[in-house]
């Protein structure tokens, strides 16, 4: 039974794309339905139907209809649901910034952070140079704010949070331990 909202979450409990929603839908306290894709186990018809260009999850349904992709499912919560908690500023080029950092974490720390896991030797060498800088420009853009988007936690973090379940993969990238970043949340993964 999809929730009030009319939302069902198709996902995978380890992914950090879904959890991406989860965490969104959690803070704009939206009922949904969970529905368990394992994937181990192969892809259901649902998700082939409502995803037949990347065939993954997470998938929100939304009345029945489809939407596809962690970011892009953030953002068509903010415009489909908008008395619910906002995750993005109202300043269009504030919006435009967190957009700019979320799409900045999509784009390398998934990759970075993977390649870590399942490289060896020099490469994985190189991967773990390459996180520290991403980190060190995640760090900055952080600055002395608990929350990328200033007091409030935002999409930037909803983007980010899941990936900091890596610690130990990213600890590995630290030198000395030394980076800690000011976030609560990052606190709080790293404590
Ligand atoms: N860019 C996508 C990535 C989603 C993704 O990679 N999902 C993985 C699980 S973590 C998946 O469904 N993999 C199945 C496959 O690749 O066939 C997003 O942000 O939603």
């Amino acid at each position: 039974m999809a929730g009030e909202k009319g939302l069902v979450l198709l996902d995978f409990w380890v992914s950090p794309f879904g959890q991406r929603v989860r965490i969104a839908l959690a803070e704009k306290g939206l009922p949904y339905e969970y529905v368990e894709e394992d994937l181990m186990a192969g892809k259901s018809d649902r998700l082939l139907r409502s995803n037949p260009v990347h065939k993954k999850i997470p998938v929100l349904l939304h009345d029945g209809r489809p939407v596809n992709e962690s970011l892009i499912i953030l953002q068509y919560l903010e415009d489909a649901f908008p008395d619910a908690p906002a995750l993005l500023p109202s300043d269009p080029y504030a919006r435009a910034q967190a957009r700019f950092w979320a799409d900045y974490v999509d784009k390398k720390v998934y990759d970075c952070g993977s390649r870590l896991w399942k490289l060896k030797g020099e490469p994985q060498a190189q991967a773990r140079a390459e996180m520290l800088e991403i980190l060190k420009t995640l760090d900055g853009a952080l600055g002395d704010k608990p929350f990328f988007g200033g007091d409030k936690f935002g999409l930037v973090d909803a983007a980010f949070a899941p990936f900091t379940a890596w610690n130990k993969v990213f600890r590995v990238c630290v030198v000395g331990g030394s980076w800690l970043g000011q976030s609560v949340w990052v606190r709080v993964a790293y404590s």
